[in-house]
């Protein structure tokens, strides 16, 4: 089964949004599979975004990766990696869908609250790198009742 790496950033931390985020994709019917609270450092913040280093935002987004703890999970389920970024919404919360975490709860692209993979590859190796020990492995007894 499919499983994306999803985490809520310093800004959704601090603005109380935990709960909030980890409603809407357990409500939808996706399993929790790893979660954790977790400062990182400069190093890890920047391997986490390494696509993303000539680009002239990358120190700025570096910087507020690293101020504060962020929550890192792994959920699971039929197309989840495509599907969770449709939840999430657009990267610049100015375009985001109202019903989407960044269309409700963001204004500034610097501070849209909320990383999703955004593909399976990508899925897999941000996986591999948070969560070294692999994700738990147990399966929801409402798998029957979400899938036919
Ligand atoms: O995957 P997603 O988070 O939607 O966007 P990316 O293009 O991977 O960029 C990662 C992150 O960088 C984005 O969530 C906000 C920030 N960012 C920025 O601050 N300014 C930009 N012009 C583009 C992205
Ligand atoms: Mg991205």
């Amino acid at each position: 089964m499919e499983q994306t790496f999803i985490m809520i950033k310093p800004d959704g931390v601090q603005r109380g949004l935990i709960g909030e985020i980890i409603c809407r994709f357990e409500k939808k019917g996706f399993t929790l599979k790893g979660l954790k609270l977790i400062s990182v450092e400069r190093g890890f913040a920047e391997k986490h975004y390494e696509d993303l280093s000539a680009k002239s935002f990358f120190s700025g987004l570096v910087d507020y990766i690293v101020s504060g703890p962020v929550v890192a999970m792994v959920w699971e389920g039929k197309n989840v990696v495509l599907t969770g970024r449709k939840i999430i919404g657009a990267t610049n919360p100015a375009a985001s869908e109202p019903g989407t975490i960044r269309g409700d709860f963001a204004i500034d692209i610097g501070r849209n609250v909320i990383h999703g993979s955004d593909s399976v590859e990508s899925a897999n190796k941000e996986i591999a790198l948070w969560f070294p020990d692999g994700p738990v492995n147990w399966q929801s007894s409402l798998t029957p009742w979400i899938y036919e």
